[in-house]
């Protein structure tokens, strides 16, 4: 595996720097969506797609899993650029073909780009790599089939296995993939969301007794107060900036809390209008807080000092619904301001004044995403937001709650369907009251543990319905040894990715169809089910023939791997419900709450909400029956001298590991990916210049080995000192495996420590005695980890 997107065929040297923009969307997002839509598909399939998408009787966007207006106030292009790019790469009239792979071997597909393995098109026929081979070669689905099931059954128990999920399958390939892991025997269903919201959906199931948001999209246009915090709209849920102008022009502030003034944040310019395309858009934010990386929960803290000082809470709500108040009380009263200060790198005017925005509001909604959830302190972070939630009353109210704002756009009902290595126990009965048979109650593995078993030898297959596992997960090099030590690597995907490249001693690539496309089953054509962050529920439905007739749906592969390893055991009748998925969705109405009716309402124009016990009626599921305030110690991340904390996030040209170009517009990077944003006074202090290139190197004394990440362009940049920024999956190197979040055990990919060091050059011998710049630890292994392959 070479350094991810410095593949041959790209070549960084094309890097461009330009100014900072200072809106999100206007008219270039809509040239921009319809370029690479007509590159990509042509005009027919243009139309065909990206007017259908986001309809009440189209199909639900594969990007983010932002919600959608009510059907009546749908707009006709009801999609933004980055969904148009989605659409895109998936409905590309590019094909991978057999041919291809014969023409590449997998060592050579290895030393391209990701850029480049997504351009090469849609997957069209089931492809197999057997033991000792270079090259994929086809294979026909009923043996493709067979090498999976007599691999599955030849495992000494069902724990050997792993079965991943990626947040894009819908609800109805995840209960059926989730039935049959659980019949085959074993918890292992680790999922996207492990790399996540996880640390949202522990902290909210212990503060308020359910993981999710407690809004529906009425709340956030109604809202006196949007707090935006750890989370980049304009790129990553440009339809959110729509919904945040609309309760703008109904009153609302905007507080937004970000170690970068990301453009989406401060002015929108919607497409959808006249002003947005040639007038000066709307400022979004009021107010702007610069916070220095991981330093939430202090800020959070002293604002809860500030209410606390002013009086400024619900005491009927906190009498009536909480307990835990005194003792949060005292312990917030009792911040330490110095320690506020240093940890946020703000201002006590700064904090104070930003908490008499709370203050001042009887209607806030909190937004939150990956700025939050991906530090070791993340639980206690979401946690310190359910109590100024709850301090305030917050919750079950019209125009506020919490709004974990959800990645992958069926991350949420992949979970809801029992996509969890630690299902309820009142799931598990519903299931073997349904299917009558004892579902596995132990624990499964996560995705950080999955990892690690295979690592170990204690895994020994691994199945990933959608997903680039290899990139996504962090360590890469520890990732991808431990995949290669299996002896089955399984995919089902879409598109060509580093993951189908990093193999075990067998590996089977099996093609699906996409949401863009029509699937057509036994009893005629199908749809399927989503749910988006505010918990609403809706069929899609895809308008285009497959890519290619070979394609198989996720249910079909799923229901096929299923009775090709468990036959019929347990009499479960997996033709039925691949035939006809009305078959799966009556099975999800009798064993998921809320989803009683669900094949009625699931078709109603715009779907259904499913319930929600605090929003609905402040009912909260807790141990205590009561919501619950939680007192969380700041413990200051130790950053020695000549150090910095790394955030790695996403550019506006990708989606996760799917790079879709090299334009990250709003930030002004342009022609590359290897950068490095940093604070001018950094650099000077660090000992280098702007648009030097480094090396960089994690500070992790857990264990020997050295992370580094190579050739990357410091770029000055408004941000904060201390808090670098660079770009997710280049430097999921740089992120330890066991450095997780306390309680949820989610990457820490917010907060790495690390050091940098003059490059080498590219491929530049490395060795323990460079001038890494204030480094106080020395390297302890042969630091060259670049060349897997
Ligand atoms: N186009 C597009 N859309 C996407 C995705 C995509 O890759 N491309 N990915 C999807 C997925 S799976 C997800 S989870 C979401 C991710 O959506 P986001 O969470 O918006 O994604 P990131 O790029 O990781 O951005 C993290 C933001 O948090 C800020 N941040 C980082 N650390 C801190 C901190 O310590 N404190 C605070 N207050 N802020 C911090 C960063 O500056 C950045 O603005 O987007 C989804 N939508
Ligand atoms: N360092 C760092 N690491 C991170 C993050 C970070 O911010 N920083 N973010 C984390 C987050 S929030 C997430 S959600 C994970 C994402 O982790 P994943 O969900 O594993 O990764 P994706 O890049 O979204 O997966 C893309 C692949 O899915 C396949 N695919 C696309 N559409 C379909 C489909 O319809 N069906 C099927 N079966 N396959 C399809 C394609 O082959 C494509 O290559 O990464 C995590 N990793
Ligand atoms: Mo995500």
């Amino acid at each position: 595996m070479r350094h991810h997107d410095e593949g041959r065929d790209h070549d960084e040297a094309d890097l461009e720097i330009r100014p900072q923009e200072d809106h999100a969307a206007g008219p270039t997002a809509v040239a921009v969506s319809m370029k690479r839509s007509l590159e990509h598909m042509g005009m027919r399939r243009t139309a065909e797609t990206l007017l259908r998408l986001n309809q009440a009787e189209g199909f639900d966007c594969m990007s983010c899993a932002w919600p959608d207006p009510d059907p009546g106030h749908r707009h006709k292009a009801e999609f933004c650029e980055n969904g148009a790019k989605a659409v895109a790469e998936e409905a590309t009239r590019s094909r991978a073909t057999p041919e291809f792979f014969a023409r590449h071997s997998i060592a050579d597909l290895d030393s391209h780009s990701e850029h480049w393995l997504g351009q090469q098109g849609r997957i069209t026929h089931p492809m197999v790599k057997r033991p000792g081979a270079t090259h994929y070669e086809p294979i026909d689905w009923d043996d493709a089939f067979a090498l999976i099931g007599g691999q599955l059954k030849a495992l000494d128990s069902p724990d050997e296995a792993i079965f991943y999920t990626s947040g894009r399958a819908s609800n109805e390939a995840a209960f059926a993939y989730q039935l049959f892991v659980r019949a085959f025997g074993t918890n292992n269903l680790p999922d996207c969301s492990n790399m996540c919201h996880e640390s949202t959906s522990i902290a909210l199931q212990e503060s308020i007794g359910i993981g999710k948001a407690s809004v529906v999209m009425e709340d956030v246009y109604d809202a006196k107060l949007i707090v935006l915090q750890g989370q980049n709209p304009g790129t990553n849920h440009p339809r959110m900036l729509s919904a945040l102008e609309k309760a703008k022009q109904n009153g609302a502030t905007i507080l937004s809390i970000n170690p970068l003034c990301e453009a989406g944040l401060v002015n929108f310019k919607n497409p959808q209008t006249p002003r947005g395309m040639v007038g000066s858009g709307t400022d979004l934010s009021d107010m702007h807080l610069p916070i220095a990386l991981n330093g939430d929960l202090a800020l959070l803290q002293a604002f809860g000092s500030l209410l606390v000082e002013w009086d400024a809470l619900d005491h009927a709500f906190i009498d009536q619904y909480t307990i835990g108040f005194e003792s949060w009380k005292q312990h917030v009263a009792a911040v330490d301001w110095d320690v506020v200060t240093e940890t946020t790198g703000l201002s006590r005017e700064q904090i104070t004044d930003a908490a008499t925005l709370l203050r001042d509001s009887d209607a806030t909604v909190f937004c939150w995403a990956m700025g939050l959830t991906q530090h070791r302190n993340s639980v206690a972070i979401i946690k310190e937001i359910a109590n100024l939630a709850l301090a305030q009353g917050n919750i079950g109210k019209r125009g506020a709650g919490l709004f974990p704002v959800r990645g992958h756009s069926n991350v949420q009902g992949d979970r809801t369907m029992g996509i969890w290595e630690r299902p309820p126990g009142h799931f598990l009965d519903a299931l073997q009251k349904e299917f009558r048979f004892d579902p596995p109650r132990a624990n499964g593995y996560d995705t950080v543990d999955s990892i690690r078993a295979m690592r170990d030898g204690k895994a020994h297959f691994f199945l990933g319905l959608g997903g680039n596992f290899v990139q996504a997960a962090p360590d890469t090099e520890v990732t991808a040894a431990a995949l290669r030590e299996t002896r089955m690597t399984v995919h089902i995907s879409t598109k060509i990715n580093r993951s189908h490249l990093v193999c075990g001693e067998t590996a089977l690539i099996l093609p699906t169809k996409g949401r863009t496309e029509k699937d057509v089953q036994a009893s005629g054509p199908q749809f399927v089910s989503v749910e988006d962050s505010t918990c609403a529920v809706h069929a899609s439905r895809g308008p285009l023939d497959p890519a290619s007739p070979h394609l198989e749906s996720e249910v079909g592969i799923v229901t096929r791997i299923a009775e090709a390893t468990i036959g019929d055991r347990y009499g479960i009748d997996w033709k039925g419900m691949r035939d006809d998925y009305a078959n799966i969705r009556l099975h999800i109405s009798r064993v998921v709450p809320g989803c009683e009716g669900y094949e009625v309402n699931v078709r109603r124009p715009g779907g259904f909400i499913l319930p929600h016990p605090p929003r609905d009626s402040r009912t909260f599921e807790t141990r205590s029956g009561r919501a619950e305030f939680a007192v969380s110690p700041i413990e200051v991340l130790q950053v020695p001298p000549g150090h910095l904390i790394l955030q790695t996030l996403r550019s506006h040209d990708q989606f996760n590991t799917t790079i879709y170009g090299y334009s990250d517009r709003y930030r002004g990077i342009e022609g590359g990916r290897r950068v490095i944003f940093m604070h001018r006074d950094d650099i000077a202090a660090l000992g280098f210049d702007n648009g030097d290139m480094v090396d960089l190197f994690t500070r992790w004394d857990a264990d020997e080995r050295v992370r580094c990440a190579q050739n990357f362009r410091i770029v000055d940049y408004d941000t904060p000192r201390g808090s670098a920024a660079a770009y997710y999956p280049e430097t999921n190197p740089l992120v330890p495996l066991d450095s997780t979040a306390l309680g949820s055990n989610c990457p820490t990919s917010k907060s790495v420590v690390i050091s940098l060091a003059r490059a080498k050059g590219r491929d530049g011998n490395q060795t323990g005695d460079q001038d890494e710049v204030g480094a106080d630890w020395t390297h302890k292994a042969d630091p060259e980890p670049h060349h897997l392959s």
